[in-house]
């Protein structure tokens, strides 16, 4: 028997220090529905020290992500309010080991969302829309990983910025995405990568928190996932995401220490 909560702690640990470590499935190979069980279990660990739940993500919705991280599935995980940094502000990188920076979109749930959901249905259970980049952070050495750890490690979660609130819900579809570092484009592509709509996103999100037998309050994030690959985080960087039709989001990095 593999102890899923010993697992839970190392990768816990290593976000709580900002310290990388090895791979777990190196070490003890696991079943994806354990890597879920170690993700909720080193989730819990933050509520437990006072973070709390503000919504779900998913992970490699386009085929860029896929392409950069070489894995085909998609996957999801949990944000927390110690995640959440403000729209144009200052993001001290302290806390992160290597980070990586992605342009995304970002849904706030109208409904509680209990059982899956059609594209018919999706907009109805949304209250507003935003232009948002996810800071992304793998508790492991290099950036490197299976699946299986990915997920354990809680989809790279480590940060996110959110732009305006918006009711843009049409022209979501395919609109131009642009990143910017200290001026110069970093990233660029189209909300279409992001499963061919992002609102598609609503319904596999749904679909994933029923299978788990959970319950999504209203008022929660649904991150949809990036719509180009991740560009590295430096110090001292202005970074600018603007998707056309929706609006823009930014923030300006620095260290503490
Ligand atoms: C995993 C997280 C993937 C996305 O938007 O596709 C993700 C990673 O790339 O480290 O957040
Ligand atoms: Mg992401």
């Amino acid at each position: 028997m593999i102890d899923l909560d010993a697992q839970a702690e190392r990768i816990d640990a290593a976000a709580r220090h900002a310290e990388p470590i090895a791979q777990l499935t190196a070490s003890t190979p696991f079943s994806l529905d354990d890597a879920y069980v170690i993700q909720r279990a080193s989730i819990e660990r933050r509520i437990h020290r006072g973070e709390s739940m503000i919504g779900v993500k998913l992970g490699f919705t386009s085929r860029a992500k896929m392409i950069q991280m070489g894995v085909d599935s998609l996957i999801w995980g949990w944000l927390t309010d110690a995640m959440l940094d403000e729209d144009g502000g200052r993001v001290a990188l302290d806390r992160f080991i290597h980070p990586r920076v992605e342009p995304e979109v970002c849904f706030l749930t109208s409904r509680e969302i209990d059982r899956p959901l059609t594209m018919l249905e999706a907009s109805r259970y949304l209250e507003a829309v935003a232009p948002a980049m996810e800071i992304i952070d793998s508790r492991y050495r290099d950036f490197k990983f299976t699946l299986e750890d990915v997920v354990a490690d809680n989809c790279s979660s480590a940060g996110l910025v959110i732009g305006p609130w918006t009711k843009r819900f049409d022209g979501l579809r395919n609109a131009g995405v642009t990143m910017r570092l200290d001026g110069r484009i970093v990233q660029a592509g189209s909300t279409a990568a992001i499963l061919g709509d992002p609102l598609r996103s609503i319904v596999q999100a749904s679909r994933l928190i029923a299978q788990s037998g959970l319950v999504l309050p209203a008022g929660s994030l649904i991150m949809a996932g990036a719509a180009t690959a991740a560009h590295p985080l430096p110090v001292d960087a202005h970074v600018h995401c603007v998707i056309n039709g929706l609006g823009s989001t930014e923030f300006t990095t620095y260290r503490l220490s």
